[in-house]
């Protein structure tokens, strides 16, 4: 059901705005959420009040940021039930983890005539790294199949899970279409070949509890800034015994416990992963994201997001010649969609003209597109602070976006 959004819609200031003289309605958050004041605040008040450089001073302020900056470690490990604080490292995004694992990972255990696994529907972020270390290790990537509905081939998988296969790496949501797979069953039949598994998260942890000893997953990636927190930061949870194996990603500050002429011995985890001043204020800062998420509770935003959906997709559904993209029995976040033989971007135009904000193209899914044989859709994703009068204005707007095109 949907919540009395009042008092959460008031903690976004940027939602509290006309554009092109409209009440401005926000269904981009797969993009990006919007960012609580405690969030805005706590950027503010950490460069007004304690703005140094973690870990490396024996100063008070350093002593201060070093003690918020690693409050944020403690935080982010709880919320995803990571079994140690050293299993959280910092990044600068879904990305940047993957290509962190994707190439420590090839360095030191990709051999040529090896394989890696990967679904059809991933974003670009968890394609195009592992392509680019395959092409550099002479190892193939391979990529499971999906049905028309936006369900994954479950069977392909299975069969395609080989004695050359080294990591599998699947999103836990689909950016594109809203799938959320099956994720904890492929991670089972992965290890019971002794396959390790990456999961992208960015879709998921914005919407659902996630638990990583749950899903018994050896990587899961995310973002801060899909989660109501800050953009240039991000999450790698990888268990303990794979970030021992792996080698360091960059070189750098923090990252080193000795550096001589003749010798570099590495940090501990987490900072042997963090090379270089991290992005201090932000993370500060996240904490308060992720203090926003639980006193929100996934239950009441889940609940929110789904009755929003549904009634999304029933509402527009209504519509003559609308088609919709992702019909899988469990979906979350968004719903894609192209009307006609309109163009996405033509439709995404003229209501954004209208006050509107949907995402339109290819989501940097390009090969869902090619599936589709499609240019892509109107994307809208719905957050906590969305109501049912966004709901209604998106109907209503694609309807007289669609007289006005056909
Ligand atoms: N998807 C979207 O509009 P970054 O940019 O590193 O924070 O996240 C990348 C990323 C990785 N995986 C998935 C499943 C994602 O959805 C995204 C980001 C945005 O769908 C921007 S392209």
């Amino acid at each position: 059901m949907e919540i009395a959004s009042e008092n959460i819609r008031k903690q976004f200031p940027v939602l509290n705005q006309e554009v092109y003289g409209k009440p401005y309605v926000y269904l981009d958050n797969a993009a990006t959420t919007q960012k609580p004041l405690s969030v805005i605040n706590s950027i503010t008040e950490f460069y007004k009040n304690y703005n140094s450089n973690v870990h490396r001073g024996v100063h008070y302020l350093s002593q201060k940021s070093t003690e918020l900056f690693e409050n944020t470690r403690d935080r982010v490990q709880k919320f995803i039930n990571a079994p140690g604080r050293e299993e959280i490292i910092f990044t600068r995004g879904t990305t940047e983890s993957i290509n962190l694992v994707a190439h420590s990972f090839s360095y030191a255990f990709l051999n040529p005539g090896d394989e890696i696994l990967i679904t059809a529907m991933e974003h670009h972020s968890n394609m195009v790294p592992w392509r680019m270390v395959a092409e550099q290790k002479d190892v193939t990537v391979r990529f499971v199949p999906f049905l028309k509905s936006g369900e994954l081939d479950l069977d392909a998988y299975r069969e395609m899970l080989s004695e050359k296969t080294r990591i599998v790496a699947l999103g836990h949501v689909s950016n594109a279409l809203g799938t959320i797979h099956p994720v904890k069953e492929m991670i089972d039949a992965a290890h019971q070949k002794d396959i390790p598994v990456l999961v992208d998260g960015a879709q998921a942890v914005p919407h659902m509890q996630v638990d990583v000893q749950d899903l018994d997953c050896d990587f899961y990636c995310f973002s801060a800034h899909k989660m109501y927190g800050p953009t240039g930061v991000g999450v790698l949870y990888g268990k303990k015994e794979w970030m021992e194996k792996l080698p360091p990603y960059q070189g750098g500050g923090e990252m080193i416990d000795s550096v001589t002429l003749d010798e570099i011995t590495y940090n501990e985890v987490p900072y042997k992963f963090e090379a270089g001043t991290p992005n201090v204020a932000d993370i500060v800062a996240f904490g308060e994201a992720v203090r926003f998420l639980e006193n929100v509770g996934f239950e009441t935003l889940a609940g929110h997001e789904k009755f929003l959906l549904e009634s999304c997709e029933e509402k527009l559904n209504q519509i003559p010649d609308i088609r919709m993209y992702g019909q899988a029995a469990r979906k979350s976040g968004v719903v894609s969609f192209l009307v006609g033989d309109i163009h996405p971007y033509d439709m995404g135009t003229l209501i954004d003209k209208m006050g509107i904000a949907v995402r339109t193209g290819y989501h940097c899914a390009q090969p869902v597109m090619e599936f589709y044989k499609i240019p892509g859709t109107l994307r809208a994703s719905v957050g906590i602070y969305n109501t049912m009068e966004d709901i209604d204005r998106l109907v209503e707007a694609v309807k007289k976006a669609k007289q006005m095109l056909s």
